[in-house]
């Protein structure tokens, strides 16, 4: 018993240890008249090792939010200075969604309606005033788990889960995104179909599995060579991959996807004792103002298709 009880203490102190080491990368803002020594939430976080921001009024809580971009809690008196606790949420939403930032309310027990009022403006919580240790340390960290929570499965949502690339959704979601933020910095962008020859041989003649290698070297070859940060690489489905290319106009972008097919060419992949070679057909089509996003994957996939026809192993733009 006296193990099993050490045990279980060893285990809620290591929890509470990782827990407080985790609130160290956590950024969160703290809106109150008060001075930062003086405000009770700010010292209750920083006790909790989180990284504080403070703000003395609404209008300073949002330069505050705009300076700071990785905010992930606004903890928000409802006596604010300015136009109030109730009005910041309101502008706070505006900006930012419930899956960008959450929102926890706070005021005196004077007003029986202002938890309610707050849920409304869009806070994600409500806390009495003065706190309860235990109970504010709670809600805070299932505050902050719950933007986890979201944020893991939009990663997994956003992702296709064979190549490790992103999917189809997110590929149609964020792209005309990016190609707006293109257009209105003037920079040349391009959409590129890439699809793999006689990819249907790669699983007849040696399996599905040996198929799906194909796919994920295809695929990490692509991450390798074009920077993810910049760029936006996705799997459309099957054996058919997009990219967008920005900041490249077509000459660039087509000289690049040609350097992208002798690499993947050049990538030997091992089955057994045999050394499988791996062709690819691109697709380029320059984006310019006029047409829909989708129309631009259709041009670069009738590209793709003169690629194709042409002899495969090519790049057509
Ligand atoms: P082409 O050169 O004209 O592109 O010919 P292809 O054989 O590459 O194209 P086709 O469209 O005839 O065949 C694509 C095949 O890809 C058919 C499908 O069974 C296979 N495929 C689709 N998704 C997956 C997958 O996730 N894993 C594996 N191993 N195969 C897949
Ligand atoms: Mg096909
Ligand atoms: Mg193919
Ligand atoms: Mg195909």
């Amino acid at each position: 018993y006296v193990i099993k009880d050490n045990d279980r203490a060893i285990d809620s102190i290591v929890h509470a240890v990782r827990r407080v080491l985790q609130n160290r990368n956590i950024r969160v803002l703290v809106a109150d008249g008060l001075a930062p020594e003086e405000s009770e939430a700010v010292q209750m976080l920083q006790a909790q090792q989180f990284l504080v921001v403070h703000a003395g009024s609404v209008q300073d809580a949002m330069d505050k939010l705009a300076k700071y971009r990785d905010i992930e809690l606004v903890m928000v008196d409802h006596a604010l200075p300015g136009s109030g606790g109730i009005e910041l949420t309101r502008q706070i939403r505006r900006n930012f969604s419930a899956e960008d930032m959450r929102i926890i309310g706070y005021s005196t027990r004077e007003n029986p309606l202002n938890c309610a009022a707050f849920l409304k403006a869009g806070a994600s919580d409500f806390l009495y005033r003065p706190f309860i240790q235990e109970e504010f340390q709670c809600r805070v960290a299932q505050s902050v788990d719950t933007l986890a929570q979201i944020k893991k499965l939009q990663a997994i949502a956003s992702r296709d889960f064979l190549t490790d690339t992103f999917n189809r959704r997110y590929f149609f979601e964020r792209g005309p995104v990016l190609v707006q933020h293109c257009l209105a910095r003037q920079e040349p962008c391009c959409a590129v179909v890439l699809d793999i020859d006689h990819f249907k041989k790669f699983n007849d003649t040696y399996g599905h599995e040996t198929g799906d290698l194909v796919l994920k070297t295809v695929a990490r070859k692509l991450r390798q060579m074009i920077d993810g940060e910049m760029h936006l690489i996705a799997r459309l489905g099957g054996e058919e991959f997009a990219i967008l290319l920005r900041n490249m106009d077509i000459r660039e972008a087509t000289e690049y996807c040609d350097l992208l097919r002798e690499e993947i060419a050049r990538t030997n992949i091992l089955f057994e004792d045999e050394e499988l070679s791996v062709r690819v057909s691109i697709g380029v089509a320059v984006i310019s103002a006029e047409e829909t996003f989708d129309n631009y994957l259709h041009a670069a996939d009738q590209y793709l298709y003169m690629a194709k026809n042409s002899g495969r192993n090519r790049v057509f733009s």
